[in-house]
């Protein structure tokens, strides 16, 4: 018991500090550069979107998503990680409005680096949405990984949420035992 306990704080600290990183200047793992840019006004939907972060990152358990204004999904396919370079694809884009890429990786010193950023689109583009943003895509045709990483969706807020119910749950059963 009082090893799950330890490792429940271990894994509250580290959600924490996850959280807390993002407006903190640190020495781990940063993005540098996106494409589209931060609030680009674009006629013309992008194939793609990528963030350049300042150091390698780590191929596994990459997500990218691209939510679009009518808050359906509108990126499509895993993300791929290159180098420095994380990207996803982009279907022919509809609405005009603001498009948010939202991304989450881990750097090479297995720390984990998330964030979004938006753009505009002020041409409408014909095209319809992918699923909701709030459901798992279905795979891209011919992928034959359905881990979570297929769906693009990053897992990260449900694992926290979990994290703190455990957390819960142990901290309370643990202060009914003594
Ligand atoms: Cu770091």
């Amino acid at each position: 018991m009082k090893h799950l306990v330890a490792i429940v704080v271990l894994m509250l600290g580290f959600a924490a500090g996850t959280l807390g990183s993002a407006g903190v200047a640190s020495a781990h793992a940063a993005r540098i550069a996106a494409d589209p840019v931060e609030d680009a006004s674009l006629t013309e939907p992008p194939p793609r979107v990528s963030a350049m972060f300042n150091e390698a990152m780590q191929p596994q358990f990459a997500a990218m998503t691209v939510v679009g204004p009518d808050g359906n999904l509108w990126s499509t396919g895993d993300p791929m990680v290159d180098g420095a370079v994380i990207s996803v694809g982009v279907r022919p884009l509809g609405p005009a409005g603001t498009y948010t890429v939202n991304y989450r990786a881990t750097s090479a010193d297995g720390h984990v680096v998330s964030g979004s950023w938006s753009f505009q689109l002020t041409v409408a583009g014909t095209a319809t949405s992918g699923a909701a943003a709030a459901t798992p895509a279905p795979p891209a045709a011919g992928a034959a990984d359905t881990s979570e990483k297929t769906s693009g969706i990053p897992v990260w807020p449900f694992f926290l949420g979990a994290v703190a119910i455990i957390g819960a749950g142990v901290l309370w059963a643990a202060r009914r035992r003594t």
